[in-house]
């Protein structure tokens, strides 16, 4: 299949413009959509969109308690699924819940989300990947700028811009504990990055990027196009939807309050992962779905 978003190819970076739609449902639809005309126009514009008090209190609270009750459980696992920080045995993320735990499973297939996912997705879709990311206080480290659609296009096999990421904020996440930063924008534009993709780099991406990051010079040109950066701070419970090549980034947390958020990427059923576009082998199932892509059905609900 030809590659129409090539990277890791070049010792020179280029900033291309995206071939893909943002929103894959027909504007003309939006009388349909489960978000307002303006939610839509922001999404679309700026490549993120924030929902407030989508769950309850008592859903968010119970939430907060599993993801506690799994990193607890966790603490002592050897998995290749629980990343622990690159300088302690804290944990950093826990990898593909939504497959591993029915709970989450269930939060993965809730039908206010799909709704949303659906629409902006224009199709059926999966979850192509899930994680908690940690950051605790003091020890959680930076995650390095990237746009996730490349990695996912290059070391995935992700042929197209048809996915998002939906975080759900489970602790505050304040302006000083390493929230997320995107770049307003910058999901309209595609930076192919310098460099070769090493052979099982995730083992290396997944406590620091240094692969499929972009170069300061276009990142700046990507901040200045946008008129800045946006950080998505929110009570737990806030979700922040963020479009598949949307730049994004996050400090480490220097402060004594954890920063948690519960991340489930979902792709169209019409995007389904080919051979990684690099030539490299393919990453591990609990990173990237080949195999439960099933369209997520409408009737679960959060227990
Ligand atoms: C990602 O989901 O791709 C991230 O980079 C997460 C960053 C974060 O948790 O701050």
């Amino acid at each position: 299949m030809q590659d129409f978003y090539p990277s890791r190819v070049s010792d020179k970076p280029q900033i291309t413009k995206r071939k893909d739609p943002v929103i894959h449902t027909d504007r003309r639809l939006d009388h349909e959509a489960p978000l307002s005309k303006e939610q839509l126009d922001f999404y679309e514009k700026n490549g993120f969109l924030q929902i407030e008090n989508l769950f309850s209190e008592k859903e968010v609270a119970a939430m907060q308690k599993a993801i506690f009750e799994l990193q607890d459980s966790n603490k002592h696992t050897q998995s290749d699924k629980i990343i622990r920080e690159p300088d302690s045995d804290e944990i950093r993320s826990i990898f593909s819940v939504d497959q591993d735990d029915e709970y989450f499973k269930n939060i993965a297939g809730d039908e206010r989300l799909l709704k949303i996912v659906n629409h902006l997705l224009g199709s059926d879709v999966y979850v192509h990947q899930s994680r908690i990311n940690y950051k605790p206080g003091f020890s959680g480290k930076e995650f390095n700028w990237h746009s996730d659609f490349e990695t996912w296009h290059t070391e995935d096999g992700m042929p197209r811009m048809r996915a998002l990421s939906m975080s759900i904020a489970l602790s505050d996440n304040y302006i000083h504990n390493g929230p997320l930063m995107l770049v307003p924008g910058s999901h309209n534009y595609y930076v192919s990055c310098v460099g070769e993709t090493p052979e099982n780099n995730y083992k290396q991406s997944l406590q620091t990027q240094k692969v499929g990051v972009p170069d300061n010079d276009s990142l700046k040109w990507l901040v200045e196009k946008g008129g800045g950066l946006s950080v998505a701070t929110g009570k737990a419970g806030t979700i922040t939807i963020f479009e598949s090549n949307t730049m994004h980034a996050s400090t480490s947390n220097m402060t004594p309050y954890p920063r948690n958020n519960l991340f489930m990427v979902y792709n169209s059923v019409e995007n389904k992962l080919l051979e990684p576009f690099s030539g490299a082998g393919k990453r591990p199932e609990y990173i990237a779905v080949r195999k439960t892509t099933e369209p997520l059905g409408k009737e679960t609900v959060l227990k």
